[in-house]
């Protein structure tokens, strides 16, 4: 077989990233696209393993896709050879275009299936996690997300900086794009499966390398699953990802800001989960009044008469202490029942720690900025101050602390 002759490669689909209705011959139930550059070392054992495991549970109902930008080690000519032995892998070159999402779209271009996927060609994504995807999808979900941040997910041996990075750029999509980031738990997936109906028709947008915010952010998506996953080192070759990817990124949700108007879906259904809050609000309240006991306690000349600074920093951390019980026990009781463990506690406690810490800092510039610019009435500009800082504190808990999301 002549591996260079271009008519047993895919064509690549040209003009708009938009994903066409199933076409009407040769359909298969699900397709899985893998992006990839430079993974000559992995393409053999990802192909064999994925097909291993999908041959258990949708034999000959599926295709495998992998689309390569014209990688200089030649993945797309050992793919390509790789088709002999496996018949559903279908291998796209690309020469002209560029880029991780627009591969992905390309790839869902040429797919014959109604269920569209994507994983990494770096098997830094267990494979396995795919027939729980695929059983998500068959019991309704439109998309089904494997994630590192519910149970039975994770990251293998990320550095605290590479932690702290990931989670600072999902804060941020947080803030800039709460209806599409605050929809999954772990936006930044590039492992998960959606149904070909809940795309048709969209234009996608090629900027970046977070496929999945497009996916939610301009398709239409009702109910969506999460799956957890544990994300693997890489055994061969090396991550593409350098500090550009955090600039696109950022460009990438503003884009999709400007783009989608609205605040996007926020709890599918439920809408703003207003009970949670007005509970958050009372316990808030209640630290009010532990720090007001505290600072007494401490600072008042007739009882300990401590320095004022001293006693406040005490008291305000044991009102944070306060809060978080009766919010870990009564405010996010359904969440923190599933997560038990000491170690859960103690890190909900941190991260409640350090959101509040900044909730506190947001607090003072909002005071100034108003009591500056706006309403030179300080109680007034106070109160307006409390307020976004108890939403900014309400909405970040709830998605990074108590971690609610869509899962079922
Ligand atoms: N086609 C294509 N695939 C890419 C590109 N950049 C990365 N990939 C593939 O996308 C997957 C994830 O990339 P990787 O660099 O491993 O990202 P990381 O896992 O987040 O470090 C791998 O299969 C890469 O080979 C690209 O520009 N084009
Ligand atoms: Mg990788």
């Amino acid at each position: 077989m002549n591996v260079n002759s271009s008519d047993t490669l895919l064509t690549v689909p040209t003009g708009p990233l938009q994903i066409a209705d199933l076409p009407s011959t040769n359909n298969v139930y699900f397709s899985l696209v893998i992006p990839t550059y430079k993974e000559r070392d992995n393409i053999e054992h990802v192909v064999r393993i994925l097909s291993q495991t999908l041959d258990e549970v949708i034999p000959e109902d599926y295709e495998l896709i992998v689309v390569d930008d014209d990688s200089p080690d030649l993945t797309w000519q050992v793919a390509h050879l790789l088709t002999q032995e496996y018949p559903q892998l279908r291998v796209m070159r690309r020469q002209q275009e560029r880029g991780l999402s627009s591969a992905v779209i390309r790839g869902w271009q040429v797919a014959r299936g109604s269920v569209l996927g994507v994983i990494d060609g770096d098997l830094q994504h267990p494979p396995e996690v795919l027939t729980q995807l695929l059983a998500q999808i068959a019991q309704g979900a439109d998309l089904a997300v494997a994630s590192r941040h519910v149970d039975g997910g994770g990251v293998s041996s990320w550095s605290a900086v590479r932690r702290f990075l990931s989670r600072g750029a999902q804060v941020l999509g947080l803030i800039i794009l709460p209806g599409v980031l605050g929809r999954v738990s772990d936006p930044m997936s590039g492992y998960f499966m959606v149904r070909r109906n809940s795309i048709v028709g969209a234009t996608l947008n090629p900027v970046g390398y977070k496929i999945l915010l497009e996916v939610i952010g301009r398709g239409n998506v009702d109910s969506i699953s999460e799956v957890g996953y544990v994300f693997c080192e890489r055994q061969e070759g090396e991550s593409k990802v350098t500090w550009k990817q955090y600039v696109e990124y950022i460009h990438h949700l503003i884009r999709l800001r400007l783009s989608t108007g609205g605040m996007g879906r926020f709890n599918q259904g439920a809408g703003f989960p207003i009970g949670r809050f007005l509970r958050f609000g009372l316990v808030g309240l209640s630290g009010v009044f532990v720090d007001m006991a505290v600072l007494y306690l401490l600072s008042d000349p007739s009882t300990l008469a401590w320095p004022l600074t001293r006693s406040k920093i005490l008291a305000g951390e044991i009102a944070i202490f306060n809060n978080f019980l009766w919010n870990d026990a009564w405010t996010f009781a359904d969440v923190s029942m599933r997560q038990r463990q000491w170690h859960q506690r103690l890190k909900r406690f941190l991260k409640f720690n350090v959101i509040c810490l900044a909730g506190l800092m947001l607090n003072v510039l909002v005071l100034n900025l108003v009591f500056n610019f706006l309403l030179p009435n300080r109680y007034i500009a106070n109160l307006i101050a409390i307020a976004v800082a108890t939403v900014w504190n309400f909405w970040v808990n709830l998605k990074l602390s108590w971690r609610v999301t869509d899962v079922k």
